[in-house]
């Protein structure tokens, strides 16, 4: 008999090896874990079945993203070939030249699964930045040919390791022997290397950017940090902070209001010295550190509808201000048609009229049960924020020049690859459980004026 593994079993083998490695590496990341996971418990103790209406505890608990950083669209190609292979999909194009009030000179996308199953299965995804050395605004000529010439040379994945990749991809399963050679692989070009930093070419790039020395001052890649799912970020910021570690001074995202958790909420510990072996203009090597790494944390709540993201842009972190705009209840979110829902059809329910129904009459009347959709993707202005708040330098921005175009149609042809559109997909699986839900009841899904409209492009290209 011969043993397979899918796509879907080395997607969630790779997550586990990425946390041995990042654990390793960064061992306060050990300690975010197992705190994370105490208040999780402690949040189910409390609150019951209700605190995981958003993802099951085995899902919860496994729950990672990750965050890479590439230097050319060759590399970004490939990256998206080995997370093809593991079922992982770009979704959503964030910009991060132009975040205020501190841009970063990379475009970014995120890897994920993209059908319920599968991300209830293992939702790992992978946030990816792409440096854009070209930006004017950001690197001038010289230094612009310098590193994209540093950057062409080098090779981040072994020759090895894209042919398994590109089977993998293509048969959704390989023979076990495969998939651990994968595996290996695949990991290990995140591991830190122990080459030597060329400690001069780091510190020339860091004065531009340190993003970019992290990105371009070495020959080689890692991963930036891991972040675990916390079902509370207020108790998990409270105890690490009383562990003596040191966070950075915000949550970001959505303030805790007292209404229902939407998108996402994001902290992290600064982060920390490490020790990186630096090769000196003299040719002697020696010891020195780099501050690039961190541990983040994240609560994951409601995805928003495109409507919802336009009422909540802009208010800021005053609790106030939220309570006096937005919904206060999940079944208000959903009449507002505000937030993404799945639905299903209440066992016996007898209907009595034929006239249309709403769904919001049909989820009131308790016909329809709707359990909110989670939010799987990332927010531009806590991505900047993340970054920014843990970098050693804010860098110079030469706001004279005008930027470079790069868009979401940019990112797929480099990638040779379609970038998806988060809310089309939360659209669809609201709407695939929502006319199987109505069928169920008797209905006719043409009846339901939510069905009818035109659905959102699948696409961002
Ligand atoms: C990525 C920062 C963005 C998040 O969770 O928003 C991010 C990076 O630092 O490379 O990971
Ligand atoms: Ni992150």
């Amino acid at each position: 008999m011969s043993e397979t593994l899918t796509s879907a079993q080395v997607r969630a083998a790779f997550a586990i090896r990425l946390a041995r490695i990042y654990g390793a590496e960064v061992p306060l990341y050990t300690t975010l874990v197992e705190v994370s996971q105490q208040v999780n418990r402690d949040v189910i103790a409390a609150r019951g079945e209700g605190a995981l209406q958003l993802g099951g505890l085995e899902r919860v608990t496994a729950e990672r993203h990750g965050a890479i950083r590439v230097g050319t669209p060759h590399e970004l190609n490939q990256v998206g070939r080995i997370f093809a292979a593991m079922g992982m999909h770009p979704v959503g194009f964030y910009d991060l030249r132009e975040a205020a009030p501190d841009p970063v000179p990379v475009v970014s996308t995120a890897f994920r699964p993209i059908t319920p199953d599968e991300l209830e299965f293992n939702p790992f995804r992978v946030f990816t930045s792409l440096l854009v050395p070209e930006d004017p605004r950001f690197f001038p000529p010289d230094l612009q040919e310098e590193l994209s010439a540093f950057l062409a040379r080098r090779t981040l994945f072994p020759p090895e390791l894209m042919p398994l990749a590109d089977r993998l991809a293509e048969e959704g399963e390989l023979p076990v022997e495969q998939a651990e050679r994968f595996l290996t692989l695949a990991a290990s070009a995140f591991e830190l290397s122990p080459e030597p930093v060329d400690q001069a070419w780091y510190r020339r790039l860091e004065k531009v950017s340190s993003v970019a020395a992290d990105i371009g001052g070495v020959s080689t890649t890692h991963i930036n940090h891991l972040t675990p799912r916390v079902l509370d970020i207020d108790e998990l910021y409270r105890r690490m902070t009383e562990l003596g570690v040191t966070m950075i001074p915000s949550i970001q995202g959505p303030p805790r209001w007292g209404g229902p958790d939407v998108l996402l909420r994001q902290t992290s510990f600064r982060a920390l010295d490490e020790a990186r072996p630096m090769r000196f203009e003299d040719g002697s090597v020696r010891p020195g550190t780099l501050r690039v790494r961190f541990g983040e944390v994240e609560q994951r709540g409601i995805a928003l509808t495109p409507a919802g993201r336009d009422l909540i842009e802009g208010l800021g972190q005053e609790i106030d201000v939220w309570r006096a705009k937005v919904p206060s209840s999940e079944t208000d979110l959903l009449q507002a048609g505000l937030g993404y829902f799945r639905f299903t059809a209440a066992p016996k329910t007898e209907l009595t009229s034929v006239h249309h129904y709403s769904v919001t009459e049909l989820v009131r009347s308790g016909a329809l049960k709707a359990t909110p959709i989670v939010y799987e993707d990332f927010l531009p202005r806590s991505a900047a924020g993340i970054f920014s708040s843990n970098l050693t330098g804010v860098g110079a921005v030469d706001v004279e020049q005008s930027g470079l175009m790069r868009d979401a149609g940019w990112l797929a042809e480099a990638l040779e690859r379609p970038v998806r559109s988060g809310e089309a997909l939360y659209e669809q699986q609201s709407r695939e459980s929502l006319t199987a839900a109505v069928r169920d009841l008797g209905l006719d899904p043409a009846r339901i004026p939510e069905l009818t409209a035109a659905p959102l492009h699948e696409f961002l290209s």
